[in-house]
């Protein structure tokens, strides 16, 4: 199949992340797509291709358009502001504070347009985040176009944005964007399959009271794993949505046993369901070795995670999500997209 790959990625660099109050580091660096770029390549998956430039249209069909338009404006109002480090929000209107009126600070706006600190910019945050964009839409067109599928290498990730905020390393949720991108084109129904060891919480966020777009997530309990506050298998749908979001927490130290039995029940429904096409949130951060997760995925299990999917005979959109032991990246991703070709 082919990978669609953008070399702006890498202007997203330089991160830091609060982890047990200390600034490191940021896990979401860009030897992440360097390392899945080199897998393609050596495994001779197929081609790798660039992006088409797109418009924010397709971004704003899921998104709110004042948050899309606040992301290109970041760095150069952070800059005016007289940093030089990352731009991180460190106020939220959270309960009690009022969410109605918009400050004019941009640390507050970031607030504002977030739920967590875990989405930083630098200089070349906003070009990263819309060639992913682009990435993500230009692999859509591939599977539009008739090609049983397609490797968006999208970075930064994207299931953690919801319709007006970021989060957990993720802006623009590319798959999201893609899904309805596939609906504009004429699809009746898209499933939407994420894989990535956090819950997806944007990508459900935007979907929950919608029919035409199901939402299944397999992932790390809420209640012991980030994002924490959304997530939990009580968690079906709303009003026309109603019974079209599936989440599976598993807990930690969930192996392939029990995950796999979790990915045969998602595919069961999607086949119910009866898409025209799925896009796969694909995160391998549920690899044994992951440094901020606790499943225990082997190297060996993810080909067959892409067999399985395979078995679905539809048309099938991968969007690279989160996965951090970056030795191991471009294996367990790779893995996944020559198992589903058969290998
Ligand atoms: C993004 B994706 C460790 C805590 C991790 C943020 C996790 C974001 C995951 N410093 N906090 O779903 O892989
Ligand atoms: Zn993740």
């Amino acid at each position: 199949m082919k990978t669609i790959f953008s070399p702006l990625h890498a202007g997203h660099s330089d991160t830091l992340e609060l982890v047990a109050g200390e600034l490191v580091p940021g896990f979401e660096k860009p030897s992440r797509a360097e390392f899945i770029k080199a897998r393609v390549e050596s495994e001779r998956l197929g081609p790798i291709l660039p992006p088409e430039a797109h418009d924010l249209s397709a971004a704003k069909r899921v998104h709110a358009a004042d948050y899309i338009d606040f992301l290109p404006t970041v760095w150069s109002a952070w800059e005016a502001a007289g940093h030089s480090g990352p731009a991180l929000p460190f106020v939220w209107p959270t309960r009690g504070l009022r969410g109605d009126v918009r400050p004019h600070a941009t640390e507050a706006r970031l607030g504002f347009y977030s739920f967590d600190g875990g989405a930083p910019f630098v200089q070349g945050t906003w070009d990263a985040i819309k060639s992913s964009y682009d990435v993500a839409l230009t692999a859509a067109a591939l599977v539009n176009n008739g090609e049983r599928a397609a490797f968006a290498l999208c970075r930064p990730p994207g299931h953690h944005a919801g319709s007006a905020f970021m989060g957990g390393y993720c802006y623009i949720n590319n798959a999201a964007v893609a899904a309805q991108w596939f609906r504009d084109q004429g699809a009746a129904r898209v499933s939407i399959l994420d894989v990535d060891y956090h819950h997806g919480n944007g990508t459900q966020e935007i979907f929950y009271a919608r029919g035409d777009v199901q939402v299944l997530n397999l992932h790390c309990d809420p209640l012991t794993e980030y994002p924490f506050f959304l997530g939990h298998a009580d968690e079906r749908g709303q009003d026309a949505g109603e019974g079209f979001n599936h989440n599976y927490p598993m807990p930690a130290g969930t192996t392939w046993e029990r995950w796999s039995a979790a990915l045969d029940d998602a595919c069961a429904r999607i086949t119910d369901y009866g898409p025209d096409a799925v896009i796969v949130s694909l995160g391998v951060d549920t690899f044994e070795k992951d440094p901020i997760s606790e499943f225990k995925l082997k190297s060996s299990d993810y080909p067959l995670i892409g067999r399985r999917i395979a078995g679905l005979s539809l048309p099938t959109l991968f969007v690279m999500e989160g996965g951090y032991a970056v030795e191991e990246i471009g294996i367990n991703t790779v893995g996944v997209l020559t198992g589903f070709e058969g290998g």
